[in-house]
């Protein structure tokens, strides 16, 4: 574990001239979690944001290995890869880890996640959240908030509130479940290293600012992902083995440490909510 972010190793799995866009969250948080897991790791990567950001074959801006599945096979394929390694003896010791988008894991990779889940299969998945299905054009997913514009929801938002996904999978009583975010690195990268030492199903999920998608100025990724925190939008905790605890900044609102910001800020910095009222 570090304290702080100048302990984090110099070692880049993830080069620069990703084809994310610009202030992508998502790259920042990719970067700080192939630190955490080291070079022998295996994503598996539905159809998302993350597969753009790698680039395409045989160019890959991601140093390790990869595999492409289908939407809906996230944690299928990763079980799968794992429960391989385990049957050809492999003495690697890899991370094989699912990576998926909000859209894939709320919605289209529900069930094979969830089946993964109830087997406690011994991988790492991760659900990075950046609120609509982004790569196809911000479409409304499950994980949308009530109210967002998105390319389907244009006229009045989302008018169904956000899809719980921690809920859900706290229901399948694995050991370990963490939200991180790309504005807190440390943490981040902590809770990654964590999930790696523990046995078992780990569910990471991790709140992802998007400039294009949400309508914002992409200096402000790092911003935007603060005041989702501070403003109790976006919780840091870990539940380890049932029992919940809050981390960092969540931590400090949660015990009278520090104040909660008003959320105005948080929701007028952004397109998708211009149709909210202050009093709303
Ligand atoms: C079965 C299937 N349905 C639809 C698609 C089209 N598709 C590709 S990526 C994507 C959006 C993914 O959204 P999300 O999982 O939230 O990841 P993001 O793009 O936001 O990173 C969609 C709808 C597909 N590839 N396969
Ligand atoms: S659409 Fe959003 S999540 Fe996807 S690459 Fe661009 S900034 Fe990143
Ligand atoms: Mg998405």
């Amino acid at each position: 574990m570090i304290k702080q972010i100048t302990e984090l190793s110099e070692q880049e799995y993830l080069l620069c001239g990703t084809r994310a866009c610009s202030g992508c969250g998502l790259a920042i948080a990719y970067r700080h979690a192939l630190k955490a897991l080291g070079k022998n790791t295996i994503i598996v990567i539905p159809a998302c944001c993350a597969t753009v950001l790698q680039g395409m074959y045989p160019v890959s801006s991601a140093q390790v290995t990869i595999v492409n599945t289908a939407f809906e096979t996230t944690a299928s394929a990763a079980a799968g890869i794992y429960a391989g390694l385990q049957a050809t003896k492999n003495k690697h010791n890899f991370n094989v880890v699912g990576w998926a988008g909000d859209g894939g894991t709320v919605d289209i990779g529900l069930q094979a996640l969830s089946a993964a889940a109830e087997r406690n299969d011994n991988i790492i998945y991760v659900c990075y959240d950046n609120e609509a299905y982004m790569n196809t054009g911000t479409q409304r997913s499950g994980a949308t908030p009530e109210n967002a514009l998105t390319t389907t929801t244009p006229l009045f938002g989302k008018q169904h509130k956000k899809k719980d996904i921690i809920k859900i999978m706290e229901a399948h009583n694995i050991p370990y479940i963490a939200t991180c975010s790309p504005a807190y690195p440390v943490d981040l990268y902590n809770k990654f290293l964590k999930a790696k030492s523990i046995q078992g199903f780990k569910f990471i999920y991790i709140f992802i600012p998007c400039p294009p998608g949400w309508g914002f100025n992409p200096a402000q990724t790092i911003k935007i992902g603060k005041l989702a925190a501070e403003c109790g939008i976006f919780e840091l905790f870990e539940i380890i083995n049932g029992e919940k605890i809050y981390n960092g900044i969540t931590e400090r609102i949660k015990n009278n440490k520090q104040p909660k910001k008003n959320p105005v800020e948080y929701y007028s910095l952004q397109m998708r909510f211009k149709n909210l009222s202050k009093n709303k």
